[in-house]
């Protein structure tokens, strides 16, 4: 049926979407997630509207307290008359959809502040979270959020990698248990740009801290002799907040606008975009390439009497550079 939002075209969809309807805005995400023709007519319409929107993660481990802590930061936003919108990457099965549910009670407040928060489940998507995540990024940006926050659980890779793609990344551990241990131990204090210390309200927030300044002092003496302090603006800020309360998350909220701030004076914020897209330019290589293997696949024979290196050659050679002699 013409005129209804199943129908509308990309450019018809991003207009509505530009001008404020959020069903529009919605319609566009699923697009994006599901990949193909309608996916790419989309990142090429939003990729020249980019760029303004301020974009952070939010990382840690399960339960530490990440979309409370988004929910209220987002409820602040909105009240401060900002447009912010949240993606949050969740671990549950699609099928099942319990945590995503758990999500919209806990952002209940933020919801009603008008705050756009859009729910992904790890699984099911064209390409991955690496892919994914990027494109639906894109739309938000596009269609004038901002700031965009991505909420990630920072235990895998991906994961991690995707926090690590933001401008500013947060990354929360609570008291107790070993969790700033175990953020270290899970990649993330290197990608963090602040830190926060959630559920102050329980014994052991300052326990949290300074473990967290022991390893940031350890980490800059490696991190210097890696070379690896390029964009280091400063040593990251830790935050102590509960997010129930809604204590600290003023000054958390001021924290990450000061590290934008910061990025933007100097040469910082560009080079973690420059960072970005390489990465999503990787993503999506990759899985150009795993769909070529897959595709000359069919054609291997365990009984030809070649090893599988040589099998492996022999069938890149029909997709990489097959002038050049090997
Ligand atoms: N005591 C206390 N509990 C909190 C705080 N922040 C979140 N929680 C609780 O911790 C649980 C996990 O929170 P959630 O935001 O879902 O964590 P996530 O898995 O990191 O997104 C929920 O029951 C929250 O109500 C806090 O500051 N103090
Ligand atoms: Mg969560």
């Amino acid at each position: 049926m013409a005129g209804t939002g199943e129908e509308r075209k990309p450019a018809e969809l991003l207009a509505a979407a530009r001008g404020g309807q959020r069903r529009a805005v919605a319609r566009l995400l699923t697009l994006v997630e599901r990949g193909g023709g309608a996916a790419e007519a989309i990142a090429a319409a939003t990729h020249p509207l980019t760029g303004a929107a301020h974009i952070v993660g939010i990382t840690g481990a399960p339960g530490t307290g990440k979309s409370t802590l988004t929910g209220a930061l987002t409820t602040l936003l909105a009240a401060e008359g900002r447009r912010p919108a949240v993606v949050a990457v969740d671990p549950s099965s699609p099928l099942t959809g319990g945590a995503i549910l758990g999500d919209r009670v806990r952002m209940e407040a933020a919801t009603g502040a008008g705050v756009f928060i859009r729910s992904m489940a790890t699984r099911g998507h064209a390409g991955g979270l690496a892919l994914a995540v990027p494109g639906v990024v894109r739309v938000l940006d596009a269609c004038g959020f901002d700031p965009v926050l991505v909420e990630t659980v920072g235990v895998g890779q991906i994961e991690v990698d995707v926090a690590a793609a933001a401008d500013t990344a947060v990354v929360v551990v609570t008291p107790g248990w070993g969790d700033a241990i175990q953020a270290n131990k899970a990649g993330l204090l290197e990608v963090a740009d602040l830190f926060v210390v959630n559920k102050a309200d329980r014994p052991g927030a300052s326990d949290a801290r300074r473990d967290l300044d022991l390893m940031l002092d350890l980490s800059e003496v490696s991190g210097a002799a890696a070379g690896t302090g390029a964009d280091a603006e400063s040593r990251p800020a830790i935050i102590e907040t509960t997010a129930t309360e809604g204590e600290g998350v003023q000054d958390l909220l001021r924290a990450v606008d000061a590290h934008h701030r910061a990025l933007k004076a100097g040469p910082g914020l560009q080079a973690r975009r420059d960072r970005r897209f390489v990465a999503e330019v990787r993503a999506r290589l990759e899985h150009v390439l795993i769909q070529a293997a897959d595709d000359v696949l069919v054609d291997v024979d365990s009984r030809s009497g070649a090893t599988p290196v040589e099998a492996a050659r022999h069938l890149a050679d029909r997709f990489l550079d097959t002038d050049t002699p090997r």
